[in-house]
């Protein structure tokens, strides 16, 4: 009894420091724990807020600012935009250049076209785009729609997108036999190599497959998606919504299609864009995209648009406002935490700068990039808005043919002397004379014309010697023989 006692008093007094040792060191553990998930919580909220923005640049054809119901229009229903717009910002004054390789040169290269346009489809090889920039910094590029800079095979990895589905690439728009291949049953290319489609496809559908698809695999990577539409450029011509859509089409025969089709194209643009929003959506990523969709030119002819604002005549190709006013709605979820219209006037070559910013990319510092930064706006800050823009415009990029104006929201002055109030004079009908301007306005007229002399002193590069390969003039005899083994 005396031993078991003793015994247990030793095991009793062995037990407790064995209980405090154990004590100790569970406690030790678990202090270790904690510290050590603290540091893995830290560092991973820190990676997750640190962690790059993913871009998606979308850009529809031939669709002008008075296109979308949020802008004013009254024959199109634009719901999803609208609703985009309502919880991002929307621009009321960005201006594209008239048509569409001018704006694409600007939008893509940061560059004001009077540096570096030089030819109606093309793009100078030796350029700089902002697919160069992003890809350089880590990101995933990947570029769908449509081309029309260049049908060398390899031009869109040349220009910095690692994947690319275009029409118009290495082919020309239309088949041999007069179709034009951009919508129904589409002749496209992925990454150069050629894709025939006849089961009924539209290639609008396609487009937002392949880079919903390109989201979902580079979910993990900071992306940038730059996703030109074929919409809503003529023909105009149904879509798969439309009442007679005919799946068996090859396309329209004519160049213009039948304008009681832009509606429904219209449509079919908002409906991609919510198509794609929903995918970044379910992906999880939504609030660390910055979702830019804007319009490459104003709508074209002969499609007349009734607006809040009374009727809008398409004006694609020209320098009056309805060949320029686009719509520019930015949404980004993480970033703005308030809807906001706002009348901060921007161009395309705004927008190189503002993703690159977003994204953290420094730009190089031998590019004299003619854009503003508007990425504080879009924090909530005030910025530094510009005054006015500058617009140079050759279709063909002769010199002696280009037209160029400064404007700020509301005046406009070209470089050949006429001065206009736009927001009166849409089409540009009655010059003001400087006998009948007050003070203010005298004052609007000479800032315009400083920003005028500012970009006269810029030299036009020219590229008839550019350091690419010059594009291939195909003989009309030639033609038909490429088209047949294109097909
Ligand atoms: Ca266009």
């Amino acid at each position: 009894m005396i031993q078991f006692l003793t015994k247990t008093q030793a095991g009793c007094r062995r037990g407790f420091l064995c209980h405090l040792l154990h004590r100790i060191t569970t406690l030790t553990i678990l202090t270790a724990v904690v510290l050590f998930s603290q540091l893995i919580y830290t560092q991973s909220v820190k990676a997750k807020s640190s962690k790059k923005p993913n871009i998606v640049l979308i850009m529809a054809d031939d669709m002008g600012y008075e296109a979308l119901s949020s802008n004013g229009s009254l024959d199109y229903q634009t719901p999803y935009l609208d609703n985009m717009a309502k919880q991002g910002f929307r621009f009321t004054h960005c201006y594209s250049q008239p048509i569409c390789t001018p704006t694409r040169v600007k939008l893509m290269t940061g560059l004001s076209n009077v540096r570096n346009y030089y030819q109606f489809g093309k793009l100078a090889r030796d350029q700089k785009t902002f697919g160069h920039l992003f890809q350089a910094a880590g990101y995933k590029t990947c570029i769908a729609g449509k081309w029309q800079l260049g049908s060398e095979a390899d031009a869109p990895q040349h220009f910095g997108f690692q994947q690319a589905l275009l029409w118009q690439h290495t082919r020309k728009g239309n088949s041999v036999d007069g179709f034009d291949s951009r919508y129904p049953n589409p002749r496209l290319e992925e990454n150069g190599k050629k894709l025939e489609f006849n089961m009924g496809e539209y290639s609008s559908d396609l487009f937002s497959d392949y880079v919903n698809n390109f989201m979902e695999e580079n979910k993990d990577t900071p992306f940038f998606v730059y996703y030109p539409m074929a919409l809503t450029h003529c023909p105009f011509s149904p879509t798969p919504d439309s009442d007679d859509w005919d799946p068996k089409s090859r396309g329209s025969k004519s160049y213009k299609g039948k304008a009681q089709y832009f509606k429904d194209m219209v449509a079919y643009v908002d409906k991609t864009i919510a198509k794609i929003d929903n995918k970044l959506e379910a992906l999880g990523i939504r609030d660390n995209t910055l979702l830019i969709f804007i319009g490459d030119n104003g709508t074209d002819t002969p499609i007349v648009t009734n607006t809040t604002y009374g009727k809008v005549v398409g004006a694609k190709g020209q320098m009056i406002d309805g060949g320029n006013h686009v719509p520019c709605i930015v949404s980004w979820p993480g970033v703005i935490k308030q809807g906001k219209v706002t009348s901060d006037i921007i161009d395309f070559s705004d927008m190189l700068p503002t993703i690159c910013e977003a994204a953290g990319i420094a730009l190089p510092s031998d590019i004299p990039f003619d854009g503003v930064s508007f990425l504080p706006q879009l924090q909530g800050k005030k910025g530094n808005p510009r005054d006015s823009i500058f617009m140079w415009y050759s279709r063909n990029g002769g010199e002696q043919s280009a037209r160029q104006f400064a404007r700020n929201q509301e005046y406009k002055l070209y470089a050949t002397g006429q001065f206009y109030h736009v927001p009166s004079d849409l089409l540009e009908k009655s010059p003001l004379k400087d006998a009948d301007l007050d003070k203010e306005t005298l004052a609007i007229k000479s800032m315009l014309q400083n920003k005028l002399d500012e970009f006269a002193k810029v030299k036009h590069l020219s590229f008839t010697t550019a350091k690419g390969p010059k594009p291939k003039v195909k003989k009309n005899a030639n033609k038909k023989n490429a088209e047949k083994k294109a097909a």
